[in-house]
């Protein structure tokens, strides 16, 4: 398959130490996947679905304790204990390589393994990087296909180069206790032990297109950023870029392909997707921002995605698509989940594979990280630049989070600076995407605590870099969709019509529109967001989504202190940002 000495040495090293009973190259053609897709349902890992209503579909569960993303056995290992920084969890490179080798020890004796070559990004572009998984799960070859551009094209790509990303993952006994979601940055080497969830092991996607990528980012002067990016068509054809980075299960794949209110839709107005999740982040030779998707499909939570709230995500899983622990319907074999529709099947199997009765259960039937692989071609809004390999020009970044109350709907930084500072003091209620406690605040910044491939302080360090690097830096503003009402009613209606939201902030990029200057940034003058044709939404509600309690804010403050009193390497101009908001709030 390929020549690569450094693929082929490592490849046996590796076959050496898990001990396959066969080894398997896999060439990205159609056949062998079909074939590998067979054998899958031979095996119990995939079931087919129907044909006729979702063709090239196929169900697949994972194990009962093993659902989501482990972040407490997640590691960074490196030399030393300050390149992982404060935020993650570090191990010495060598006892980390040597702890895993008994892991992986034989691990795949009797089993076949698969060597799979993938891109992040367009093969051959000056800014795609290459992988090479190897696993023993038929699940992950299949998703890989659809996650990324696999095949013998990145062999080719490739060439004698020893610039790739080194990824080995074995199901091994999906022991719990041995599970382990090891990055090893320096060496551009990811080892992934004891588990079958699609965020442990596509290796391409957080593992390397972030976690390896963000450290490599830094590196080479870009950046890894867990964003969407969307385009915005105005009625003249004109269209502009957003990326925007929410915490896992934020709502990213929703505003990444959001449908547009009525009335914008009429005016003309189109939306684009170009990325649903990870961006990759290059100054252009214009002196902007440029991004692109690394990524060739969404992984997305299928719970809450239906025809209402996310249509072209609905639309993207009607072919060739891959259920993960969703309700299967026994009547007609498709699948369901709770929030698709009001129609939930009688006679089914729940996401552990027990009988279940969408009229009589108790229980919820799909698992709340549920997910759907799907690929990005089938969605109806996609961007005509999602194959430009040059990516997108970005006239705004966007951070966001669930907060019930202290953070307004949208306020923009001051300066790019601000904009660092507003995104490292990013706070979000955690959800299912990750094993442990849901609905609970914690300081996510940039979206990044889970991803960051290396010292926080340093990646701080390296956006304010940036920043100084960028001629022409998009405008960073700060969202929440997310709003809770005294009964605990979400206040603002969200999904399309955030949309109205992103009007004033590109109306801003353009300086059509004035705003308000606040203790914590601008904040749009209330009349300049677009309720035209929203029911039950008013002036006041918008100056409600508004409002900024300054109590609530002193005592994130004190919260945020405590965030960075952890930091060994914080830059200061976080500390004087944030002495400016003490200030601002007194
Ligand atoms: P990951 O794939 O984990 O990175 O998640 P994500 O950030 O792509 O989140 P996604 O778009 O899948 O949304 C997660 C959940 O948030 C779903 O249940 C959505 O229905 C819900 N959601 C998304 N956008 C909105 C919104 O604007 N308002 C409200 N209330 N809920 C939303
Ligand atoms: C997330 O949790 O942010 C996801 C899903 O996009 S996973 O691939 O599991 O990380
Ligand atoms: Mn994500």
């Amino acid at each position: 398959m390929t020549k690569n000495q450094h693929v082929l040495k490592w490849v046996d090293e590796m076959t050496a130490l898990v001990k396959p009973a066969k080894v398997v190259w896999i060439d990205g053609s159609e056949a062998q996947l079909e074939e590998l897709r067979k054998e899958g349902t031979k095996t119990g890992e995939l079931i087919k679905l129907n044909e006729e209503l979702l063709p090239g579909c196929y169900y697949h569960r994972s194990a009962l304790n093993d659902v989501a993303r482990v972040e407490n056995r997640t590691l960074i290992c490196t030399t030393r204990k300050e390149e992982a920084g404060p935020t993650n969890n570090w191990m010495e490179k060598d006892e980390a390589y040597s702890m895993l080798r008994k892991i992986f020890d034989g691990c795949m004796a009797g089993r076949t393994m698969y060597v799979i070559p993938y891109s992040m990004g367009i093969v051959g572009s000056p800014f795609a990087k290459y992988g090479v998984e190897i696993t023993d799960s038929i699940y992950v070859v299949v998703s890989m296909a659809i996650m990324t551009r696999m095949g013998n094209e990145v062999w080719d790509a490739l060439g004698d180069s020893d610039d790739w990303v080194r990824g080995l993952h074995s199901k091994c006994e999906l022991d719990e206790e041995k599970r382990y979601i090891a990055h090893f940055p320096e060496d551009n080497t990811i080892w992934s032990c004891n588990s079958g969830y699609g965020g442990n092991v596509l290796l391409g996607k957080k593992c390397f297109a972030l976690r390896i990528a963000s450290a490599q980012g830094r590196r080479e002067g870009w950046m890894a950023e867990h964003m969407l990016i969307l385009g915005i068509e105005n009625p003249q054809g004109e269209t502009k870029y957003i990326a925007a980075a929410f915490p896992s299960a934020c709502g990213k794949t929703n505003l990444a392909m959001l449908i547009p209110p009525e009335g914008y839709r009429k005016a003309g107005y189109k939306v684009w997707c170009v990325g649903d999740d990870i961006a990759w982040l290059r100054i252009g030779p214009d002196g902007r921002l440029w991004a692109m998707n690394p990524e060739n499909g969404f992984f997305g939570v299928a719970p809450g995605t239906s025809e209402k709230t996310n249509f072209n995500a609905l639309q993207s899983t009607k072919k060739n698509s891959i259920f993960t622990n969703v309700v299967l319907n026994l009547d007609n074999n498709t699948v369901w989940w709770e929030g698709m529709d009001k129609n939930p099947p009688e006679n089914a199997l729940d996401w552990k594979g027990n009988p279940w009765n969408g009229k009589t259960s108790t229980e919820k039937g799909a698992h709340p990280n549920s997910r759907f692989t799907a690929p990005a071609i089938n969605c109806p809004c996609i961007s005509k630049e999602f194959n430009n390999p040059q990516g997108v020009p970005i006239s705004a970044i966007v951070f966001g989070g669930r907060r019930a109350k202290t953070a307004p709907l949208v306020y923009e930084s001051r300066n790019w600076q601000h904009g660092v500072f507003v995104g490292s003091i990013m706070a979000s209620e955690t959800t299912a995407a990750a094993a442990g406690a849901v609905g609970v605040v914690r300081r996510d910044p940039m979206a990044m605590i889970p991803f960051c491939g290396y010292n926080m302080g340093d990646y701080f360090a390296h956006w304010l870099e940036m920043g100084k690097k960028i001629p022409n830096p998009p405008k960073i503003f700060n969202v929440n969709w997310f709003r809770l009402d005294d009964e605990g009613h979400f206040i603002w209606p969200g999904f399309g019509d955030n949309m109205r939201v992103l009007m004033w902030m590109l109306d801003r990029c353009e300086g059509k529109v004035g705003a308000d200057e606040t203790a914590i940034g601008f904040e749009p003058k209330p009349e300049d967001i677009n309720i035209e044709g929203l029911d039950g939404v008013t002036i006041d509600t918008i100056k409600e989504l508004l409002s900024v309690d300054k109590e609530h804010w002193k005592e994130d403050v004190k919260n945020i202190k405590e965030f960075y009193a952890k930091f060994d390497r914080l830059p200061k101009e976080m500390e004087e940002e944030l002495a400016i908001l003490e200030k601002n709030l007194a």
